[in-house]
């Protein structure tokens, strides 16, 4: 907080000797700010950086001419980004991360090059309470309206005055249906419990998700706690768990998981994304298939939002609007199989998506899993044990 201070004060000072020396571009046209040693994100690490040949267009409506996004692996469609580049003439620098902890490090190590980041809803709370995120004009995205009020006015941002929804998921189990055709996977036993994991490893592979709020909160439920257990007992004993089929897990993976899932024999099971699964069910015709652990999981939802050192707010919110139009909506659920918290995107999503229980569960589904909250003082002790693990 103090460093994220420190470099709010030092981009401010800076901002303010520019426009003595009369050199200072517009607010929605300046470059992005490095800041703390962290480099904002370079071209050549983008993800998506969509090809456009020939001359950029120029920005409409006072738009700035670049935007920076930060987003999840796996998790756009690349034609919206593209689309988005020639009709507005902003340039679109898309990077991503691999967990909620991890771009949060980001921003603490003084990034200030992001524009718009996708954090899901616990990180919201707290990178609100950090002050690391700034406050939106919803008169600016008026396809606000096409959002479902179910996916609005969360508690973790009530009104909607941070952040609007992207998209929404589960966590489960993905697991080969010819390895597993006659036991589907129901429990977190299958990757939890030592003899089963063991012959998960023996079948080809196990891979967990490189993400210490969702792979903790997993051994919790399979133990029958909260995933946002806050006693040091329930996490020691989660630790335990984990230390003991670690030696059966191939892969800590959140980020290209779903292409391991493809290549025959790499990967058996895997703690997985609905989406992600989703995507792998329909690539293999099949060959994977995606459960909800009888002992519950976790239920999320990501949201688009503006860093507090953007300096180009109004254009972040012009491509959160662009985003929530029911026609983008169904693109990226179209591409990336999760869930649409836009109910008018509905009428342009594929029938087999809108139709698959694994991307829009039964509310009897949905009722059985958990939120992940914010974890105050705790968090320190789900680091400590994550790195433990993770080094151990
Ligand atoms: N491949 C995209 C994954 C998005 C997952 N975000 C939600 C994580 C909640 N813990």
């Amino acid at each position: 907080m103090k460093k994220y201070l420190w470099v709010v004060s030092l981009v401010l000072v800076l901002g303010l000797l520019l426009s003595a020396c009369g050199g200072a571009a517009a607010p929605e046209q300046q470059a992005p700010v490095e800041g703390g040693g962290a480099s904002a994100p370079a071209e050549s690490d983008t993800e998506a950086a969509p090809a456009d040949s020939g001359e950029a267009a120029a920005p409409k409506d006072g738009l700035a001419p670049e935007l920076s996004v930060y987003n999840w692996a796996d998790y756009i469609d690349e034609a919206i980004l593209t689309n988005y580049e020639k009709e507005y003439g902003v340039k679109i620098v898309y990077d991503t991360f691999a967990s909620n902890e991890d771009l949060l490090a980001k921003l603490q190590a003084g990034a200030t090059g992001y524009d718009i980041i996708v954090p899901s809803d616990y990180m919201v709370a707290q990178m609100i309470e950090l002050g690391l995120l700034a406050e939106i004009d919803l008169n600016n995205i008026p396809n606000i309206k096409n959002v479902d009020p179910r996916n609005l006015d969360a508690p973790y941002d009530p009104g909607n005055k941070h952040c609007v929804p992207y998209q929404w998921g589960t966590t489960g189990i993905a697991y080969s249906t010819e390895v597993y055709k006659d036991t589907p996977p129901d429990s977190w036993a299958y990757i939890f419990d030592p003899e089963k994991a063991k012959m998960g490893a023996e079948a080809g592979g196990i891979n967990v998700l490189n993400d210490q709020r969702e792979l903790l909160g997993a051994v919790l439920k399979y133990l029958g706690y909260s995933l946002n257990s806050k006693d040091e007992a329930q996490l020691q004993e989660a630790k335990e768990v984990l230390m003991a089929v670690k030696p059966y897990i191939k892969t800590f993976n959140s980020e290209d998981y779903e292409q391991s899932l493809l290549i025959p024999g790499e990967v058996v099971i895997s703690q997985s994304w609905s989406g992600n699964a989703a995507n792998a069910a329909a690539e293999t015709d099949g060959k994977w298939a995606y459960a909800i652990p009888k002992e519950g999981g976790m239920k999320w939802q990501d949201n688009m939002c503006v860093t507090a050192t953007s300096q180009k707010k109004a254009t972040a919110e012009h491509f959160m609007n662009y985003i929530l139009e029911a026609e983008n909506g169904a693109a990226l659920t179209n591409v990336t199989y999760y869930s649409s918290p836009n109910a008018a995107a509905k009428e342009f999503i594929k029938p087999e998506i809108l139709n698959d229980p694994t991307i829009f569960p039964s509310d009897e589904v949905l009722n059985k899993l958990e939120w992940a909250e914010p974890l105050g003082e705790t968090v320190f002790l789900y680091d400590q044990i994550w790195t433990e693990i993770k080094s151990q």
